[in-house]
C-alpha cells in the first residue's frame, strides 16, 4: 500500500565487480535503509556498453582506468524504490572515494567494501534524470524476456 504523501522514486543502484562477492550484505543495507529492490541482473559489459554508460566522464583522466575497472568482472543492476531514493541511495553509498569515506561516513558502503577513488564497490544515479537514464540502460522498457520484466512493485 502506498502512504499518503510520500515521494517514492526509482533509482539505479550497481554493485561493481570489486564488491559482487559483499553482494548478500550491500542488499541487506539497502533494505535496513527502508528502500525496496525491485529489479536486479547480473552482467558483464562489454568496453563499449561501459563507455556508454559513464559517457559524461569521457573526458576525465580517470576515465581509462574507471572502464577497465568496470569490465573486469559483472556488475549487478538494481532498480530501488523507495522514498527520496536517488538521494537516500547516495547517503548509503557515501562519499566517492572509499578512503575518504571510511573517515567521513564510516557505516556506508563505499567505506566498508571499497578500496580507493576508482575501486569505491558500487554506484548509485545522481539525479532523477539520470536514474531514469540509467534504468533504461540495464532494464529496457521494450527489449527483455520472460515476464519477470512486467513486475511492478510498489513496496514489498
Ligand atoms: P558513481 O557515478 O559511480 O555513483 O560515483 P560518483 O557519482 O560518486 O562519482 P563520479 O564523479 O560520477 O565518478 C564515477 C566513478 O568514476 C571513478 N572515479 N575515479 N580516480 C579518480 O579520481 C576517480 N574519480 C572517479 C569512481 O569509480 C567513481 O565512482
Ligand atoms: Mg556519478
Amino acid at each position: 500500500t502506498r502512504k499518503l504523501g510520500s515521494r517514492k522514486q526509482r533509482t539505479l543502484g550497481l554493485i561493481k565487480p570489486d564488491a559482487v562477492t559483499k553482494l548478500g550484505a550491500i542488499f541487506q543495507m539497502v533494505y535496513d535503509a527502508g528502500l525496496t529492490i525491485t529489479k536486479a541482473k547480473m552482467t558483464l559489459l562489454s568496453r563499449k556498453e561501459a563507455m556508454d554508460f559513464y559517457v559524461e566522464h569521457q573526458a576525465k583522466t580517470f576515465f581509462t582506468d574507471l572502464i577497465e575497472f568496470f569490465i573486469s568482472g559483472p556488475v549487478v543492476a538494481i532498480e530501488i524504490l523507495g522514498d527520496e531514493a536517488v538521494s537516500l541511495w547516495r547517503k548509503v553509498l557515501g562519499p566517492t572515494d572509499s578512503s575518504a569515506a571510511r573517515n567521513e561516513a564510516p557505516e556506508s558502503i563505499r567505506a566498508k567494501f571499497g578500496t580507493d577513488g576508482t575501486k569505491n564497490a558500487a554506484h548509485g544515479s545522481d539525479t532523477l534524470a539520470s536514474a531514469a537514464r540509467e534504468l533504461e540502460f540495464f532494464f529496457p522498457s521494450s527489449g527483455g524476456h520472460g515476464p519477470a520484466n512486467t513486475a511492478k512493485f510498489t513496496d514489498c
